[in-house]
């Protein structure tokens, strides 16, 4: 077994099978991902808050490298790609959705998505990326789905340090700032990882470490969703997004990242292999193929051989 931890007691919620899925999560088991491959679907590309490393040109920073953006897809679109890299990549595994926003600020999209492919292909693993504001309202729906992988970004505890990391959130059409949105949207990321956790769904948080705002209570971050349930948390370095009201932080020291892990690793099983890949990402975890099966892409690739070097597929409005 890959992902077993002794320093979680999850083990006994988890629903018959989702070890062996587990086993097969490039994200979840660091074994796992030298032998297989997830697809990301780019589903989603409304958001319903602002994080202020974030310049919504790009794909959600909480999953992707800033400066990386992704074509959009319908679900019916989604299903058709699935079909078409499973024939091309036998060893996917995983199917993700990663915004390039929010995979809940867009249910109706996700959640199409994953019922298109579930009919198409009944073994498929599904897991989705979420800010966790509206996991209250879909977190049912989501076990119901049987997914049995989400990450949801927890980044602090108590809304003052939120107020320096989120600029707004959109809740139910009410834009609010300040720390009264955010105190709505870490009380429902709590909730959230709770209500999945205890539903037998193998939670992963991100939290992504930013000096000088969040970087003194990851530790606390960690030990709160560990009592929640979490399965592993994957503390992110800030890598600074041009446009972003964080553009000029410094990124996030590799040594103090590393220690940080060590620090949050006797409490938490850690996952250190991310490689905060893009929100239509397709292959091992080291070896990005999204160009090889992009529309967009492929149509840069066709005009302009630079553009092919590059990153940046399509803008997502
Ligand atoms: Fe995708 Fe994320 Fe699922 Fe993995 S990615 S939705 S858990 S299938 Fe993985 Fe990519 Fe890191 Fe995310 S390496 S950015 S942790
Ligand atoms: Fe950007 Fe993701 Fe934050 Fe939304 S949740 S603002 S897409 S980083």
């Amino acid at each position: 077994m890959t992902c077993g931890c002794d320093k979680n007691t999850h083990a006994e919620r988890v629903l018959p099978g989702t070890l062996e899925m587990t086993g097969r999560h490039p994200c979840y088991s660091y074994q796992a991902h030298h032998k297989y491959a997830r697809m990301h679907l780019p589903v989603a590309p409304r958001c319903n808050i602002g994080c202020n490393y974030c310049n919504r040109k790009f794909d959600c920073v909480n999953e992707s490298r800033p400066g990386v953006t992704s074509e959009v897809l319908t679900p019916e679109a989604a299903r058709d790609k699935f079909l078409l890299v499973r024939e091309k990549v036998p060893n996917l595994s995983v199917v993700g959705i990663a915004g390039p926003g929010d995979a809940l600020a867009n249910w109706g999209s996700t959640k199409k998505s994953i019922k298109l492919i579930r009919e198409a292909d009944p073994e498929a693993i599904f897991c989705l990326s979420t800010n966790g504001l509206m996991l209250p309202d879909y977190a049912g729906e989501i076990v119901e789905l049987d997914v049995r992988h989400v990450t949801v970004t927890v980044n602090c505890l108590d809304s003052a340090t939120g107020a320096r990391i989120y600029r707004h959130v959109n809740y139910r059409g009410q834009v609010l700032r300040g720390t009264a949105g955010v105190e709505i949207l870490l009380g429902n990321q709590q909730k959230g990882v709770e209500y999945l956790a205890r539903s037998g769904v193998l939670v992963k948080v991100n939290i992504v470490m930013i000096k000088g705002i969040n970087d003194g209570h990851i530790p606390a971050v960690v030990q709160r969703v560990k009592e929640l349930g979490a399965f592993i948390t994957n503390i992110m370095p800030l890598v600074p997004a041009p446009g972003s009201v964080f553009q000029h932080f410094a990124p996030t020291n590799k040594s103090e990242l590393d220690r940080m892990r060590d620090l949050c690793g006797q409490d938490m099983r850690q996952m250190r292999h991310c490689k905060q890949c893009r929100a239509d990402a397709i292959g091992l975890l080291g070896d990005d193929r999204s160009l090889e099966f992009s529309t967009a892409g492929k149509q840069r690739d066709a005009n302009c051989s630079d553009c092919a070097q590059s990153d940046k597929v399509a803008a997502v409005s």
